[in-house]
């Protein structure tokens, strides 16, 4: 898998009126490194006219594609990979379908983590860090579980919900080197400058702690 730090994935109730691929092209642009389709409303034609154009953008930008829940939409579209929750279908099942494409697992403990990297996902989510009105029934897991992810899980660990340019200090200081954000990202009025601020604080913590 090619390597990634910044996730952004699709909200477009964030922004009403603009268009999903422009408003992700700019996230690419800022230096997102990685695109996640994510669209609990719209139907099965709509997601894979949706995943395909994206599919388009992210070619164009050499950056990695990847649909949420649909391991069907995915592969028709030919996404990078797919991402499931812990409600959806299995790992272990979705290994099967998708062959060697990336498979990411939402995780929300130490042993949904464990078991994840264990049945060979490629990397997790870890979160909701803060309270997230984007998935507002999840209850948040504190920096703690992203300290202890950090430190126990080897595959790559993606920190995300409630992650703004104003507390990602704390969310890297925890020692994730990956995070991940909705509406901070989409639904800013700069998308691209946003996108950039949160790269000058990714290099900011590498320069100072990891290298
Ligand atoms: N998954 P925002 S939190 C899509 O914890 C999603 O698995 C989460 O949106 C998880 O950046 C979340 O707007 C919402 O808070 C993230």
């Amino acid at each position: 898998m090619k390597d990634f730090r910044l996730y952004a994935i699709t909200g477009e109730q964030f922004h009403p009126g603009r268009d999903m691929i422009e408003v992700m092209e700019e996230a690419i642009l800022g230096g997102a490194d990685i695109i996640q389709l994510r669209d609990k409303d719209a139907g099965r034609e709509e997601l894979l006219r949706k995943a395909k154009a994206l599919r388009t953008l992210t070619r164009k930008h050499g950056v990695t594609f990847i649909v949420n829940d649909h391991v069907d939409i995915a592969m028709e579209a030919d996404a990078d990979g797919i991402h499931l929750g812990q409600g959806d279908m299995p790992l272990t099942a979705a290994r099967r379908l998708v062959g060697d494409k990336i498979i990411g697992i939402s995780t929300h403990n130490i042993q949904e983590a464990l078991l994840a990297q264990q049945q060979g996902a490629d990397y997790i989510g870890v979160g909701p860090v803060y309270p997230t009105a984007t998935k507002a029934e999840a209850q948040p897991v504190t920096l703690a579980y992203v300290r202890e992810a950090a430190a126990r899980i080897r595959i790559p660990c993606v920190a995300i919900g409630g992650i703004k340019l104003s507390n990602v200090d704390a969310v890297l200081e925890a020692g994730v080197k990956r995070i991940c954000a909705v509406s901070e990202i989409v639904g800013s009025s700069d998308v691209i400058g946003t996108c950039r601020a949160f790269i000058q604080k990714l290099e900011e913590r590498k320069r100072r702690v990891w290298s």
